[in-house]
């Protein structure tokens, strides 16, 4: 390994420690650290062309360690994505840059996930693993044959998220995943040590891992192991050994340089001491051309490709799938069922009917790949004669994500920034607290992920409150850019589902009823209800006096209440909410006749209050929770609570 690769990493060094440097803000160290080791990677192994980021064969860069962006802005820049121009790094942290604190995807070519919540890139880089397998067991290897790269620190290994990454790459032996672990012992308070003693290798070795440890600084040693690590069939991990920082004679190896600008007495230090004489921002042109000849590096493998591409039989439907559209009748038989459901009226729990959708689609939309966190009986989420995605054949469409919904949601926005999946994934809804950091990256990012939450409520009955979600809905309602839908009945369900398939760049939740629930859809709409986000279900009979809003599974006991005020001569309308996102983007003059102007207005969800006054007003009634539930079968539970057609046509009555 020729030493010429120094001045292409001290490029890295120096940019990052100028455009710190001029934010005044920012993270020097890391990028420092690992400027040798990355330089190896995307000069000689990383399979990329600078001219075309969205290449579908390329291989996908992680940088878990999301902190350090300005190794992975200084490579885009220096390696000539068009984007990336010297400007833009100058602009480091500034708003409107492309160049933002940490990498945000969709905002910068070249950036593959959001990073910056320590361990979740690790995470995510799972789910692209993991889509390349499949993907290249559907279309051949001829079209699918890349590589996942992560960078990672001790924090993100640190973090727990790690552990359920590192547990299903190594139990689906993701042998084309590989972890550069910047193993510079220097966290932000200090020595690694102050709080963490873990032999990573052994670790990530009992995990199924192929494990290696290097001199993070030293060239042939980087490569060696980079070469090792594709010939693996395991996930590999590649503990490098850096000095964070390296090149800053006074910080270097220390917590001090984690974080911070060096100030410009050190900066001048650094350029001495790494024997770089040029200006700041100045890369000449002799460390530009070996940079930019990397960048190209890949160009020939990608015009291959796209030959090969171009002569494939399954070029459409390739480009159909990576592009996420969705198949012309994806839905014919989606449509064939909510008809039938109009005309049968079942009654059964929506985590049922959402089983049944899944019935009816999953053989239309060949990209779904579904899964879930060990409660796929429950979830209702496994389509009957589905093969399971495992090694060796990943060419199944279900994934047994084990006990980890944190790293089921992370690789499901994994799988969805690859591309070519539409990932779907299983858990209770109360424990979408557990993965709720990969909803919020998902939302933010604006992934189609979809995350089917059963056992929505106390109707799960006999569970208890520790599963008994209470706040979530309101919580999850909080997130920007995430759907929550809450379906009532079979026809609602298939409706939202239809939602969740066609938000390209948003997220979905599917709170989906344990227990049975009535059809309350029974007349044949023309139109996807609720689509509206909210809608008049039923009308009152005497003059309207009343509005009740419900959603899901309390829907019913909306229309038990409306029934037993009509009874009593007391005009009452019902209101079916499905989402409250998709209401807020309805033009004002139809929100304004769906909440209308009755005297009174109750709204009844088996949750928490907070969102609800949106509908009801902050003199509205609610009926619903103010604490958390018990354990008691489900009818017992809605009757304790005050939640029944009874107490909800009492409460209205009592406000008239
Ligand atoms: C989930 C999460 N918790 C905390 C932080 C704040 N944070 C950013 S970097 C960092 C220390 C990371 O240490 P390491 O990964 O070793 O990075 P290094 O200091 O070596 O660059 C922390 C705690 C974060 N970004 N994400
Ligand atoms: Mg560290």
């Amino acid at each position: 390994m020729p030493a010429d690769l120094r001045p292409l990493a001290d490029a890295i060094r120096v940019l990052s420690m100028d455009a710190v440097e001029q934010a005044n803000s920012g993270h020097p160290g890391m990028p420092m650290g690992m400027a040798d080791v990355a330089t190896v990677l995307w000069t000689r192994f990383l399979k990329y062309d600078a001219a075309r980021p969205d290449w579908a064969d390329r291989d996908r860069f992680v940088l878990s360690a999301g902190h350090g962006s300005m190794l992975l802005y200084s490579l885009l820049h220096l390696t000539g994505f068009k984007a990336m121009t010297l400007e833009q790094i100058k602009a480091f942290r500034q708003l409107g840059s492309k160049t933002p604190g940490h990498p945000e995807y969709g905002h910068t070519p070249g950036v593959e996930t959001t990073t910056g919540p320590l361990g979740q890139g690790l995470a995510t880089a799972v789910g692209m693993a993991i889509a390349e397998r499949h993907m290249a067991a559907r279309f051949g290897a001829d079209l699918v044959d890349h590589r996942t790269w992560v960078v990672a620190g001790d924090g993100c290994l640190m973090e727990g998220i790690s552990h359920e990454a590192i547990s299903l790459a190594g139990r689906l032996k993701l042998g084309r995943l590989t972890v550069l672990w910047d193993n510079n012992d220097i966290t932000i308070d200090g020595h690694v040590g102050l709080s963490d003693a873990t032999d990573q290798l052994a670790r990530f070795k009992a995990a199924g891992w192929a494990v290696k440890a290097i001199d993070g600084h030293d060239y042939g040693q980087i490569r060696r192991a980079l070469a090792w690590a594709t010939k693996q069939d395991k996930p590999s991990l590649i503990a490098c050994k850096t000095v964070i920082g390296k090149g800053s004679p006074t910080f270097e190896g220390t917590h001090d340089v984690h974080g911070k600008a060096l100030g410009k007495d050190e900066v001048a230090a650094t350029r001495k001491n790494l024997g770089w004489p040029h200006e700041a921002f100045l890369v000449p042109d002799e460390i530009y051309r070996p940079w930019r000849a990397a960048g190209r590096r890949g160009a020939k493998a990608r015009k291959a490709w796209e030959a090969k591409l171009a002569g494939s039989p399954a070029r459409a439907e390739f480009d159909r799938a990576v592009a996420g559209d969705l198949p012309r009748h994806a839905f014919e038989r989606l449509d064939a069922f909510i008809a039938e459901a109009e005309a049968a009226k079942p009654a059964a729990a929506t985590r049922q009917h959402s089983g049944a959708v899944l019935e009816k689609i999953f053989g239309e939309i060949p990209d779904l790949v579904g899964g879930s966190a060990d409660l796929t009986g429950s979830n209702n989420t496994f389509v009957k004669n589905t093969a399971v995605l495992d090694a060796p054949d990943y060419a199944g469409r279900y994934v047994n994500y084990g006990v980890r919904e944190f790293g089921m949601a992370a690789a499901m926005n994994g799988m969805a920034l690859h591309g070519g999946v539409i990932p779907y994934g299983g858990t209770f809804l109360v424990f979408s607290d557990y993965a709720r950091p990969a909803l919020r990256l998902a939302a933010l990012m604006g992934v189609r992920t979809i995350f089917v939450g059963t056992h929505d409520s106390i109707g799960l009955g006999e569970d208890g409150p520790t599963h008994q979600p209470v706040e979530h809905l309101a919580s999850l309602r909080a997130m920007p850019n995430l759907n929550v839908f809450r379906p009532a009945d079979a026809v609602e369900t298939a409706e939202c589902w239809k939602l969740a398939l066609d938000a390209r760049t948003t997220p979905s939740v599917m709170a989906l009823s344990r227990q049975k629930v009535p059809a309350v859809r029974t007349t044949a709409a023309g139109e996807n209800l609720s689509a509206r986000g909210a809608y008049q279900l039923a009308a009152a009979g005497h003059p309207a006096k009343v509005t009740i809003f419900a959603t899901g599974s309390e829907v019913g006991v909306a229309l038990d209440a409306r029934e037993r005020l009509e009874a009593q001569g007391i005009g009452a309308r019902v209101v079916s909410v499905p989402s409250f996102e998709l209401f807020e983007a309805q033009p004002a003059d139809y929100q304004a006749l769906v909440i209308g102007e009755t005297d009174v207005r109750v709204a009844v969800e088996a949750g928490v209050r907070q969102g609800w006054d949106r509908f009801i007003g902050s003199d509205g009634v609610f009926v619903g929770m103010s604490g958390f539930g018990a354990s008691a079968p489900d009818k017992a539970l809605y009757e304790h609570f005050g939640i029944t057609g009874e107490a909800v046509a009492a409460a209205a009555r009592a406000k008239l």
